[in-house]
């Protein structure tokens, strides 16, 4: 990734910044096993960087001041874990001219503090009964010292820049859920009745590390009959039995962007005919959601339309007759912001605008008849309407009728 777009994102931060008031963004501690190393989004986001335990500092005064706290390498301790970066290679990847050790920060905060009103930082939330994490804790700590001085979660001013996806960031999630894709055929292509969930998995698990992705998205749901009916399923241990579908909701991640997509496929490689019935009404709703999804269309509406749509198909699969019962069929919303979180940032009343990507994910699911249907696609808003990044992946009947063996 090239520096300057690093530099661009923390111009377009700074811009949202009013003077004297200043960011503080941790990355994330070290794993135990640094090949699992996931770093926090926002700080990966500004600095391109994957290294833990640094703190980017941005103070907005007449002037934007910008400092990166890295650890100091300890020749004994190099020897066991490897070299960590020295300045000059974080300042290369990152764009960022001051680099510091981190145990010059507790000395150098104190005038960044000093001369702010307001601080950022990612936070994050968790209970009051719980500890606080190290964003909380410094931040507190910081309080006691300046007293003046406001603090604020970060995500909010986040939000207008991570959720206008830029072309390089749309690449990446493009290979994503390209790979992803490649994954599901497989899975389709080579499952059979009696075969295991995590057979599956690792199908899949296999295409995406083969292809040089380092991580999932979040973890696979493979749900066959009516597993498929608890939402967030992940066991991923159970036998496909005779007749029954199976529902893929996976993705792969590329350099931090996530896919997220959903199919359901009848693993002998004939539908019943009442799935058959079913997975026609979720993919109609798929269809014509995915339709109309352009700038100035909120997230509340597509939720209407999606509630309204599922309530006609579920009374016309007799499993309702009262249009109010449809919660017992369909539990979640139609979709969501998609980005280097699954579940990206975004709020769920937003309005769209172009750049955004969402996922389109409406779906149906039925305990009592062991089946749960959903077909979620990955959706870039453009100036006008919309593009289906997920639409090589097979969702008709007659392609998954023909795919599976
Ligand atoms: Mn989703």
């Amino acid at each position: 990734m090239d520096s300057k777009l690093l530099i661009d994102r923390r111009k377009g931060l700074v811009k949202q910044l009013k003077a004297k008031e200043l960011i503080i963004i941790f990355a994330a501690s070290v794993a135990k096993y640094p090949r699992n190393f996931l770093q926090d989004n926002n700080f990966k986001y500004l600095t391109g960087l994957d290294i833990p335990d640094a703190i980017l500092v941005i103070s907005k005064q007449k002037k934007p001041v910008m400092e990166l706290f890295i650890e100091r390498g300890i020749p004994e301790m190099e020897v066991w874990v490897g070299k960590k970066m020295i300045k000059e290679e974080v300042s290369k990847i990152s764009g960022i001219e001051k680099i510091s050790f981190l145990d010059e920060l507790e000395r150098k905060i104190g005038f960044y503090m000093g001369s702010s009103i307001k601080v950022y930082a990612n936070l994050g939330y968790n209970n009051i009964d719980k500890p606080l994490n190290k964003q909380q804790d410094l931040i507190a700590k910081a309080k006691q010292h300046f007293p003046h001085i406001t603090a604020s979660d970060m995500t909010q001013i986040m939000i207008p820049l991570r959720s206008v996806k830029t072309k390089w960031e749309l690449e990446q999630m493009q290979k994503a859920i390209d790979v992803t894709g490649e994954g599901i055929k497989n899975i389709m292509n080579k499952s059979k009745i009696g075969m295991m969930e995590y057979e599956l998995e690792a199908i899949l698990q296999y295409e995406v590390t083969r292809k040089g992705l380092q991580h999932m998205g979040f973890k696979p749901i493979i749900a066959a009959g009516g597993n498929a009916a608890t939402l967030h399923y992940e066991q991923n241990n159970s036998q496909i039995g005779k007749d029954e579908m199976v529902l893929l909701d996976v993705g792969a991640a590329c350099n931090g962007y996530s896919a997220d997509i959903s199919r359901t496929f009848p693993a002998s490689g004939k539908f019943t005919k009442r799935q058959k019935e079913i997975y026609s009404e979720v993919l109609k709703i798929n269809k014509k959601m995915i339709e109309m999804v352009k700038p100035g269309v909120g997230m509340k509406k597509l939720n209407e339309k999606t509630v309204d749509l599922i309530q006609k198909a579920l009374i016309k699969l007799k499993l309702i007759k009262d249009k109010k019962d449809y919660r017992k069929y369909y539990m979640h919303s139609v979709g969501h912001h998609l980005g280097m979180d699954t579940h990206d940032i975004g709020a769920r009343d937003s309005v769209l605008k172009m750049g955004n990507v969402i996922t389109i994910e409406p779906g149906i699911y039925i305990p009592e008849e062991k089946i749960g249907v959903r077909i979620e696609d990955d959706i870039l808003v453009t100036k006008t309407g919309y593009n289906n990044l997920s639409k090589n992946i097979p969702k008709e009947i007659n392609e998954l009728e023909n795919l599976s063996s």
